[in-house]
């Protein structure tokens, strides 16, 4: 008989990360009945406003976001918040001793809402380092720090997957019985794959490195690789790194040459991150480039980073390029 999520919390985590793990799953099923029921609803389409990345924010954005807000402050464990779609982080007032600094992205793949594709949340629960009133500074510690990481994902089913540094397990959302339900004691990324995720549609812009890395994949078993692979990209970060996570395969957003200024499109703190900690816990590796993911330190909240991360050996072998 699999354990529910309340279970695992009570056997798997202290009183203070289980409160918080049980606020994010309950909000999560909120925003899984809001996105299911789509434009039936009247939440999807734009809602005439941008993020701090300049992004035209959906309807459901901004809903998810305002939703997590308040859950978290109710919780009674949180110092603050940071979000994507914020441009500043969020203290909860008079509470700034609190065990907890959440970051997160509340609907990542928005784009994807108006036509049906799987969507998701992404988050990151460092400490307070208790110096004082909670501002962007306190936010600025490597992935290394996280004391959580994980996301839901909107799909098919909508699925939980949570790592407390201690391996990856996932939930999936049992919508009739309203509570999720354990399904994977232990997920674990092979080392070698035949799946790629990239957007080729940059492929001109992007440096010698990656170039001749995803040219030896296109070559197939014809070329040095001896074998064929196969791409996907779904441009919801949260299902492509879900599907590495279920089977293995290599993501990438390489920086490109469109701006140099610019380390990639991903955003370090609460996509990046967190997805790196899942990724490494599953055996799998998450660089930028040429460095791990969870070591860089952090400048800025909203700072960007390039991404490559899942099969362990694929990882190595585009990185090794970065070096050469
Ligand atoms: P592109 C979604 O907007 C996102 O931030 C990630 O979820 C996704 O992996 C990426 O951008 C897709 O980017 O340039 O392919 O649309």
């Amino acid at each position: 008989m699999s354990m529910n999520l309340a279970q695992y919390l009570e056997h798997n985590t202290d009183a203070h990360m289980n409160v918080l793990i049980s606020a994010i799953a309950e909000v999560s099923q909120a925003i899984s009945a809001a996105v299911h029921k789509g434009a039936l609803g009247g939440v999807l389409g734009s809602a005439g406003s941008e993020n701090v990345q300049g992004e035209t924010q959906k309807k459901l954005d901004i809903i998810a976001n305002d939703m997590i807000l308040d859950a978290l402050s109710a919780t009674g464990v949180v110092a603050g918040m940071a979000s994507e779609e914020l441009d500043d982080c969020s203290p909860v007032p008079g509470h700034s001793d609190r065990p907890f600094l959440v970051l997160f992205d509340p609907l990542d793949g928005s784009s994807n809402i108006d036509v049906n594709v799987s969507i998701g949340t992404i988050f990151s629960v460092l400490p307070n380092p208790d110096v004082g009133e909670i501002t962007n500074e306190s936010f600025l510690q490597p992935g290394t720090e996280q004391l959580a990481a994980g996301y839901v994902v909107y799909g098919p089913q909508t699925s939980l997957v949570l790592t407390f540094g201690k391996g990856v397990v996932a939930f999936t959302l049992d919508r009739e019985a309203g509570e999720y339900i354990q399904t994977s004691e232990s997920m674990d990324i092979p080392e070698d794959t035949k799946e790629f995720a990239i957007n080729m549609s940059n492929q001109r812009h992007w440096y010698a490195p990656v170039q001749g890395y995803i040219a030896e994949l296109l070559e197939g078993k014809t070329g040095v690789r001896g074998k064929d692979f196969n791409m996907r990209w779904i441009a919801s970060m949260v299902a492509d790194v879900h599907r590495v996570l279920t089977r293995g395969g290599i993501f990438m957003y390489p920086k490109d040459l469109r701006d140099p200024n610019k380390p990639g499109k991903l955003r370090l703190m609460y996509e990046a991150n967190p997805m790196s900690l899942l990724v490494e816990q599953a055996g799998g590796k998450s660089f930028d480039a040429t460095q791990r993911i969870l070591d860089i330190q952090p400048t800025d909240l909203h700072q960007r980073c390039a991404v490559m991360l899942g099969s362990a050996n694929e990882v190595q072998r585009v990185s090794d390029r970065h070096h050469n």
